[in-house]
């Protein structure tokens, strides 16, 4: 089993598109241990793209992401690093798969509505800025059994 660190931007929020986006995540059987809607402060925008610091489009995507409320979630399914990134489709909407979140639901690269992360470092790094170990759940999900 794998693990990876999800979050919907603000305009997912605004836009009512969390269920239907963790509805995606749910159909395919991938299970959820730790859920949160809440607000990003500066500081943890800022360490989750700090490898972006300095580069063009740092200062909007900070501003964006700090903007409103998110919904972030850990999620677990054997491969689920691949299996979202694949869902949710390209960081540049006009190339991500059609039937992808952003194929789908995004326009432009900054709003493009959904973060997951790349890697297993990445979301080794990643779900500490905003999860303490208390906050994920350990249960049994039937329906991983049938797929
Ligand atoms: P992804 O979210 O697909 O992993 P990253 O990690 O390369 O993509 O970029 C992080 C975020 O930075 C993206 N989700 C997007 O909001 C923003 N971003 C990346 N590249 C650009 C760009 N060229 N112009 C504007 N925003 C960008």
């Amino acid at each position: 089993m794998e693990r990876t660190f999800v979050y919907l931007k603000p305009n997912a929020v605004r836009r009512g598109l969390v269920g239907e986006i963790i509805k995606r995540f749910e159909q395919r059987g991938i299970k959820i241990v730790a859920l949160k809607l809440f607000w990003m402060t500066e500081e943890q925008a800022k360490e989750l793209y700090k490898m972006h610091e300095g580069k063009h489009f740092f200062r909007e995507l900070i501003e964006f992401v700090t903007g409103g409320p998110v919904v972030a979630m850990i999620v677990e399914a054997p491969r689920v690093i691949e299996m979202v990134r694949h869902i949710i489709g390209g960081t540049d909407p006009l190339k991500a798969g059609t039937g992808t979140i952003r194929g789908e639901f995004a326009l432009t690269i900054t709003k493009n509505l959904i973060h997951a992360s790349d890697s297993k470092e990445s979301f080794e790094r990643e779900y500490r800025i905003f999860f303490n170990e208390n906050e994920i759940v350990n249960y049994y999900l039937d329906v991983q059994d049938d797929i």
